[in-house]
């Protein structure tokens, strides 16, 4: 296998760990303190999870600790979109295994969890960990978005984790997974099966954080790779002055992405969903606002800028939130007959005469393309896949519009030429940053010790983030402390809260604070790349939301 010279470089990378696990094994013990709650709905959450409800924190603490020592067999899923690092969890979690006892095993199920309910896995052996050791990617076993949901499925994963004889199965995912790590936990202990469940969390979405959390791996990684390429193109823009970049980022629900993003670059207009949606904001006040920027700034003569779109905010305009409800539900409901319909605009008139008035209003406005892409396969857990939105080309499109009309009545005498973009998949397997190489091999490792100690229904855990890795705190959450009600699909069913922005938080204040000044003024600030190598201020720093949400506290 040909690599290049970057990767052969960072094989040679050892991640950092917290001082309480730089011991021997058996010198590794766990602290757990009080019993814990749910974050709500306690009662409905303590009966729905009575053998894994309300356990204590747990905090990895010098000590004695027999059980490292054991034999295990472990199995790994990586779950959901890719998260730079992914590959680093498992190295940790195989090198714990390793050092606690060489006839430990590591089992990778293939292609997410449904190698878990259909019994697809291979053996993790040490040559083929190192090749994958401070990569990008989850290519090591794949991933997969499938959910382990029917009682069929349930009874299959027991199967198969009776069947490997494992001791553990660790999953590695965002909100979704580890509600299903909560439910497989509960499953197993009811069965008295003796097989535990770890969760881990990850997301680039960086909406997997809370107390206890302080942030999913890959949002590190994921965030500077995109900032890295809208500062590129600021200074590109700033150089030939001529264009208008909408640039689109990933991040589904949260606008984490974005708001991190805007913090680093300092970008003319930034929109953050959840203030859209506190304030209310139509599809027609964000196009005012982007277009308030462009001709304050055609007035000084810039005629150009760089406007930043979290995926997610079309979801969050109230009208067209509205709208993907709408959408949403006659889809599960009469999916049939919507199949057989034949083509887009046969699609388009149908929905027409299903949706409320003001919902068939706004797919009406829409250019037809774009309203095609709001029709497009849900995912398993029933989201609309914004990924593949063009809100970006929206957005251009109705600024492009609104401006020719203030032309038209004087209020604008600039020129606007404007290039749409998305980044998302660009970031998702970037080489991890240390931070994320450190954080990653820590919650892998973490997941051995909460194994090894016996412990299951627990997400790994590493805290004081912002500090050096040695004064980082790992331990492991039980995971019902994190979960609430929700409604999903019209079913009320048990969910790890997603963490959005806080319009109150550290981050978006200071966002708020200089927006003003970004959206007539040139202010752009240019990151550059992630760096690997070098003095640990620049290749060790953690991300501005981290650090603006550690000091706040
Ligand atoms: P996870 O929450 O599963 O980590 O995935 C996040 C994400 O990258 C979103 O930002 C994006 O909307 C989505 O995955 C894209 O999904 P897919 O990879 O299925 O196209």
């Amino acid at each position: 296998m040909e690599v290049s010279v970057l990767q052969k470089l960072r094989y040679a990378y050892q991640p950092k760990l917290p001082g309480s696990l730089c011991r021997e094994p058996e010198d590794i013990s766990v602290r757990l303190g009080e019993a814990t709650e749910a974050a709500a709905d306690r009662e409905e959450l303590r009966e729905l999870f009575p053998h894994t409800y309300g356990k204590p924190i747990a905090t990895f603490t010098r000590g004695r600790n027999e059980g490292m020592r054991r034999q295990l067999r472990v199995g790994v899923i990586l779950s959901g979109g890719q998260a730079p690092g992914g590959h680093n969890v498992i190295a940790g979690l195989y090198d714990g295994l390793r050092r606690g006892n060489e006839a430990s095993a590591l089992y990778g199920f293939l292609g997410g969890p449904s190698g878990l309910i259909k019994n697809r896995s291979r053996l993790l052996d040490g040559e083929t960990v190192d090749r994958y050791r401070n990569t990008g990617g989850f290519d090591i076993i794949g991933s997969g978005r499938d959910k382990i949901e029917t009682p069929e499925q349930f009874a299959a994963s027991l199967d198969t984790a009776k069947g490997l004889g494992l001791n553990a199965v660790v999953i590695v995912g965002g909100d979704d997974s580890n509600t299903n790590a909560a439910l497989l936990a509960e499953y197993f202990e009811e069965r008295r099966a003796g097989i535990q469940v770890i969760g881990c969390p990850k997301t680039i979405d960086g909406d997997l954080k809370n107390g206890y959390i302080e942030a999913s791996f890959g949002f590190d990684t994921a965030c500077k790779t995109y900032s890295e390429l809208i500062g590129n193109i600021e200074r590109d823009a700033n150089s030939a002055k001529k264009y208008w970049h909408f640039i689109k980022l990933m991040g589904r629900a949260a606008s984490h992405i974005a708001l991190e993003c805007a913090l680093e670059t300092q970008p003319n207009v930034c929109l953050i969903s959840e203030e859209v949606e506190a304030r209310g904001m139509s599809l027609e006040d964000i196009v005012n606002q982007i277009c308030a920027s462009v001709a304050a700034r055609a007035e000084r003569g810039d005629n150009f800028g760089v406007v930043l779109i979290p995926e997610g905010v079309v979801e969050f305009i109230p009208e067209m939130g509205l709208l993907i409800d709408e959408l949403n539900d006659i889809l599960v409901r009469e999916g049939d007959a919507f199949a057989a319909l034949d083509g887009p605009e046969e699609q388009l008139a149908w929905l027409d005469r299903k949706l409320s008035g003001p919902s068939a209003l706004v797919l009406g406005s829409l250019p037809p393309e774009i309203a095609q892409e709001f029709l497009m396969e849900r995912d398993p857990h029933g989201n609309v896949q914004v990924s593949r939105i063009e809100t970006e080309k929206l957005l251009m499109e109705m600024a492009r519009r609104r401006l020719s009309r203030m032309k038209e009545e004087g209020g604008y005498r600039g020129k606007f030429s404007a290039l749409s973009h998305f980044f998302g998949y660009e970031g998702r397997c970037a080489f991890p940053s240390n931070f994320d190489a450190d954080y990653c091999y820590s919650l892998g490792f973490g997941a051995f010790v909460l194994i090894a100690s016996g412990l299951t229904g627990y997400i790994s855990s590493v805290r004081n983030l912002t500090a050096p890795a040695p004064e980082w705190v790992a331990g492991g959450v039980p995971l019902t402390m994190m979960m609430n009600l929700e409604r999903r699909r019209g079913r009320i069913k048990p969910v790890i809260q997603k963490a959005l922005v806080e319009l109150l938080g550290p981050p978006f204040r200071t966002f708020a604070r200089q927006r003003d000044a970004w959206a007539v003024e040139t202010r752009f600030t240019y990151p550059g790349s992630i760096q690997y190598f070098g003095p640990p201020e620049i290749c060790d720093i953690p991300t501005r939301t981290l650090l603006l949400e550690r000091k706040g506290q």
